[in-house]
């Protein structure tokens, strides 16, 4: 039987690369601003800091430009590799004599090294139609950045994968986009020989991003997803964890342009089940402001459209599921170091 431990709490270094994997405008670079003012929500004693000084200005530029210019961080254009420390709070499983075990709090110092990478570059091999993968991945130059996203990715220990309905709905390439990256890394991994029901080893965070644009929200409503934490002082909805697999899956099987409803049968292929868990997500959070002080049904919209086509952010930014996807990953890369 596991038992408390009162030990003051040593300190464990990990050092993970955590990838980051979406289709273009998915809320990759968003998600990742949106980190620094989630990690200061929360209600867990996080701290996160750039390892160096790209990573530093990454997060200082992008919070800056998310909270005081209420504005979207531009399109990716070139790779950016980022590395951070996040100080987690956590406990492990410790053996003890006798056979016993015991749990005890550990300082997690998570080392995540990060790759903000254009969405393109995941785009698959050699698409009919000329689409960006034909010419990206046409001359399969070990150099080029499409490449190096693919070494990065097989190469991680944990992935975030994020799915945008709102792209599926307009665009259709969900799939495209999953499988091109999907077939490259299994190549890596399992190189000619790899045995039929082998599995990629990464730890995966499924995350749906934009819960906060109506077309989302709405979805989340009417399918009964939708719930409140009544220790929020906030109220914001929120997709439960417990139900957020069923509500990807139904996302994807409403893309009526493309094969998005191949992307959950995908996922059970190549990622081992108890490696895989969903979250449904928004960097920015629905709006709050006016005089409110919590989420009203008939004002929550915190992306506006301006007359040029551009989003404008409304008022302050409340993350929803953006650091929890890390802290999971963080737990289970934890636990599998321990192994
Ligand atoms: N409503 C809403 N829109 C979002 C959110 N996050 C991102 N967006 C929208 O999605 C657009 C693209 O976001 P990015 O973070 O640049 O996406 P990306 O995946 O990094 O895109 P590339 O770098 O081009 O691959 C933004 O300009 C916003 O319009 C969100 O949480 N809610
Ligand atoms: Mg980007």
């Amino acid at each position: 039987m596991a038992t408390i431990s009162n030990a003051v709490p040593p300190t464990a270094r990990t050092l993970k690369r955590i990838g980051v994997w979406g289709a273009p405008e998915s809320g990759k670079t968003t998600f990742l601003a949106a980190l620094n003012v989630a990690v200061a929500r929360s209600s867990t004693d996080l701290l996160i800091y750039g390892t160096d000084d790209e990573a530093t200005e990454f997060l200082a530029e992008n919070t800056a430009m998310l909270t005081s210019q209420r504005r979207f961080p531009a399109a990716t254009e070139t790779n950016r590799p980022l590395s951070w420390t996040m100080h987690i709070p956590s406990q492990r499983p410790v053996a003890k004599r006798f056979g016993r075990q015991a749990i005890e709090p550990v300082n997690l110092q998570f080392n995540i090294d990060l790759l903000d990478a254009p969405g393109r570059h995941m785009a698959s091999v050699r698409l009919a139609g000329g689409r960006a993968g034909e010419e990206l991945f046409g001359d399969d130059d070990p150099a080029s950045e499409p490449e190096e996203v693919i070494e990065h990715l097989a190469g991680c220990d944990g992935i975030v994968f994020l799915f945008d309905p709102i792209r599926e709905q307009t665009e259709g390439d969900a799939y495209e986009y999953f499988q091109g990256t999907l077939l490259r890394m299994a190549q890596r991994r399992f190189g000619q020989g790899g045995a039929p029901t082998a599995k990629l080893p990464q730890h995966l965070a499924v995350c749906v991003t934009k819960l906060d644009a109506p077309a989302v929200y709405r979805r989340a409503k009417l399918g009964g997803y939708r719930t409140f934490d009544e220790n929020d002082p906030y109220l914001f909805p929120r997709v439960h964890d417990d139900s957020a697999a069923h509500f990807f899956a139904e996302l994807c099987r409403a893309s009526d342009l493309g094969n998005a409803d191949l992307v959950p049968k995908a996922i059970s292929h190549y990622f081992r089940p108890e490696r895989v868990k969903y979250f449904i997500t928004s960097a920015i959070g629905f709006y709050v402001g006016g005089g409110a002080s919590r989420f009203r049904e008939h004002d929550y919209q915190n992306a506006v459209r301006e007359s040029d086509g551009s989003y404008h952010i409304r008022g302050p930014i409340h993350p929803i599921n953006v650091v929890e996807p890390l802290l999971w990953l963080a737990k289970c890369l934890a636990m599998d170091q321990r192994a």
